[in-house]
Parts: C-alpha cells; structure tokens; sequence
C-alpha cells in the first residue's frame, strides 16, 4: 500500500538527519524520495532557522498506527526534545496520507489535516504523487520553498548536493 510520509529539520545537521530517517525507512521496503527543500518556517516562535523539507513514498501494509510508532522511533533517534508546539525541531516526521484509507483518532490524523495548506508539503509531494495535490496548490499553499537538493545526487535527478554520505 502506498504511503507518504513528510520530513522536515531546522536545527543540527539537518541533512544528516533526514539522510539518517530516509535510510532507516529503506529497512521498511522499497522507497522514493522527494527533492530535498530548503523552506521558510510556518508558525511557531519567531527567529527559529529554515528548515529542510522533503517526502518519502513507501510501499508498506504497515498499519497508521505502526507508522506513527516509526514516526517517533525516527523522531528519538534524531534527538527531538518537544518543547513547544510548530517549535524547533532536530527531525519531524508526518504521515502525511494513506491508500488504506483515512484515519481520525485524538492522536492521529491521516491525511495530515494541514498538509494542503503547506508549501513545504505539497512541493515535494507533487513530484512523487501528483495526484494528491489540488491543481492550484500553489495559490493556496503558505511559505516559500525552493530546492536545495538531492539526498543521494547519483541515485537520481537534483541539484546542489547535500554534505556526501
Ligand atoms: N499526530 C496526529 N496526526 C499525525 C500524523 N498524521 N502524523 C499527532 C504524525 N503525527 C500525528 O506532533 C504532535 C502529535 O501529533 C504527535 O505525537 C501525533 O500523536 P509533534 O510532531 O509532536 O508536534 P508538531 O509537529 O509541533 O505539531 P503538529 O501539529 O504535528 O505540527 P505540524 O502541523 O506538522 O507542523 N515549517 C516548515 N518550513 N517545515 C516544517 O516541517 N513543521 C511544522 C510542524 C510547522 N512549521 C514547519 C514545519
Ligand atoms: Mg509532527
């Protein structure tokens, strides 16, 4: 079943963060990976640095529920200390929708009920599944994003490369 996940860094070494999240997936099955995107903060306390943002499609019969559990596992491997809502954040990462189905539970939400709302989103989730994301996106979509590259430059297209692996 098809699954997209979005992850997003602001403090530390954040290519080396996702690179870190996006190889521990791999482990789950096969994967295709967004661009990495360099994006402006949406929300949350001011002065608080651009993040890098990019989307992972798995291929997984994993339940939401699991997901969510790998989602944290990712987040504590990274070193995430939650202090404060849309705050800072070593690594973040977001079921963003799933082909089981949606999910709306107190504590899970899928698809993320924000996502079309963010630029930082839906630019790299209309590479791999255009068919997710409203024509005019980019109208109603907030933050500016531009590209800033690939994770693994040789495993497909991007531009300016992260730190190498
Ligand atoms: N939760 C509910 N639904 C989901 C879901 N679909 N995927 C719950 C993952 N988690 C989900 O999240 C709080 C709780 O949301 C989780 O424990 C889970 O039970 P969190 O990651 O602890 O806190 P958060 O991320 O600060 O809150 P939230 O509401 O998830 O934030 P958003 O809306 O995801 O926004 N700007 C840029 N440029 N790039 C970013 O990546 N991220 C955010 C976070 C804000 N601004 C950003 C970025
Ligand atoms: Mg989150």
């Amino acid at each position: 079943m098809r699954v997209y996940l979005g992850l997003g860094s602001n403090v530390g070494d954040r290519w080396a963060h996702l690179r870190d999240a996006v190889h521990s997936l791999e482990g789950l099955g096969p994967v295709r990976v967004s661009n990495v995107y360099e994006t402006d903060p949406v929300g949350g306390p001011s002065g608080q640095g651009p993040y890098l943002n990019l989307v992972v499609e798995l291929d997984t019969d994993a339940s939401a529920r699991e997901l969510l559990g790998i989602c944290h596992r990712l987040e504590s491997a990274a070193g995430r200390v939650r202090h404060e809502r849309w705050g800072p954040r070593t690594l973040d990462v977001d079921i963003l929708w799933m082909e089981a189905g949606p999910v709306d539970e107190p504590d899970l939400q899928v698809p993320h009920p924000r996502m079309s709302e963010r630029r930082f989103v839906m630019a790299p989730l209309a590479e791999l599944a255009p068919d997710l994301v409203p024509p005019d996106w980019q109208d109603r979509a907030e933050g500016r994003v531009s590209v800033a590259g690939s994770l693994w430059p040789s495993r497909g297209a991007g531009a300016a490369p992260g730190s190498p692996r």
